[in-house]
């Protein structure tokens, strides 16, 4: 069993206090992470790979039987549809001992929004980007999801395509019309990226834009970090203790890139990074002494590793990188700082990072009746060999995806 790995058992490591913020820490899946896709060159398909709602329901279900850690899966408002409507989605979701989590409306698939949704010249064209907003904060409201996340594919390709300033002001009517459209108890969580599928231009490139978005549409708005939406060497950490300080800091998306947009499992690339963007909500908390209402999603879709693992690992990555980021001591950190002691600062840092964890978060879940190791777990369920048995034969009589 590769990933059985003996770890000595270290539950002390990890203090009384940081277990229990660790418990309340929900992380939410992705309904695409579940399905085939691919990059722009082609797909590699899997055998186990999610067909319908219905098999991501169930592949969400088993991540968060193994990890207790995901009771909501996201959906994608035109990828995600049940033919009984919303109610079916959220009884089948409460079958399998979930929620439906953030609803994402998708304004970059239809040939109308080739030159833009809410900031095309087109005024049709902006109505109708609108018109399907407005229809997420219905669905969300019918699946009982508080959050609807924006994310715009908007932008322009080439120097003059677009007036920037007039996109802007589209813009900004639009997310406020939505803001306003938004139940009391809904939030919208406006998220940003530098560039594609647009390459000169996007209208919601930075966390900066997105925060002036975010307090244009309305209380409710605040702004969702997507962890590859950053041009290279960005101090993402930064960001992040900015943002909470603001009070504008609304969500996360989990992945780790190298490049550009990646997608690549949380950690991979630089669990560093990682970290420290924990240690700055660890030392918002602290400040405020409370949790910060954060909403903690993944958003990735594995093309090489299987899907339910990669979600796994991420899960358990997270709640690593998270409890190594609680161990800062942040009452001695502070001390340094106020000597200027730069080393000792870094240090405190370096030490907390470098502790194994492993042991103690192994030893954790199964205080709380959760298998130690939930990709062992996973593994020996024999669960993905049954999902490609049930769905390989449907993928084939659908024609698609198998030759
Ligand atoms: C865009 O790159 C994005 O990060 C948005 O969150 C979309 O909803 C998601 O990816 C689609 O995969
Ligand atoms: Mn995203």
């Amino acid at each position: 069993m590769p990933y059985l790995v003996v770890m000595p058992s270290s539950c002390s490591v990890i203090p009384v206090h940081a277990l229990a913020r660790l418990a309340r820490l929900e992380i939410e899946i992705p309904s695409w992470g579940f399905a085939d896709t691919g990059t722009r060159f082609g797909k590699f398909l899997q055998d186990a790979a999610a067909l319908t709602i219905h098999d991501k329901l169930d592949d969400a279900a088993q991540v968060h039987r193994l990890t207790g850690a995901c009771p909501r899966m996201a959906v994608h408002a035109l990828w995600d549809s049940t033919p009984g409507g919303a109610s079916e989605l959220v009884a089948a979701a409460r079958a399998r001992g979930l929620r439906i989590g953030s609803v994402n409306p998708n304004l970059f698939e239809s040939q109308c929004y080739r030159f833009g949704s809410v900031t095309n010249e087109d005024p049709s064209v902006r109505r109708a980007a609108i018109t399907h907003l407005l229809h997420s904060v219905e669905l969300a409201q019918a699946v009982d999801s508080r959050t609807l996340v924006v994310w715009l594919a908007d932008g322009t390709n080439y120097p003059g395509q677009g007036h920037i300033a007039r996109r802007k002001r589209w813009c900004m009517e639009a997310l406020r019309e939505v803001h306003d459209a938004m139940p009391s108890s809904m939030q919208m969580l406006i998220e940003y990226k530098p560039f594609e599928p647009a390459f000169y231009h996007t209208d919601i490139a930075d966390w900066g834009m997105a925060q002036t978005f975010a307090k244009h549409a309305g209380p409710r708005a605040k702004v969702l970090i997507d962890m590859g939406h950053h041009l290279p060497g960005q101090n993402v950490e930064h960001i992040v203790a900015f943002l909470a300080d603001e009070g504008m800091l609304g969500g996360f998306h989990f992945n780790d890139s190298h490049y550009a947009d990646d997608d690549l499992t949380t950690g991979s690339i630089d669990p560093y990074r990682v970290f420290r963007i924990f240690v700055a909500i660890c030392e918002a908390e602290h400040a405020l002494g409370r949790d910060l209402p954060i909403e903690y999603m993944i958003d990735q879709s594995h093309n090489l590793k299987p899907k339910i693992e990669a979600m796994i690992q991420t899960v358990v990555t997270v709640q690593e990188l998270f409890a190594k980021a609680l161990l800062v001591d942040l009452a001695a950190l502070d001390a340094a700082r106020s000597k200027h002691d730069v080393v000792a600062a870094e240090e405190f840092l370096k030490h907390a990072f470098a502790t194994d964890v492993r042991g103690a978060l192994c030893d954790w879940r199964a205080a709380r009746g959760l298998p130690a190791q939930p990709l062992v777990a996973h593994r020996t369920s024999n669960y993905e060999a049954r999902a490609a048995s049930d769905r390989l034969p449907r993928k084939s009589s659908s024609g698609g995806s198998y030759a």
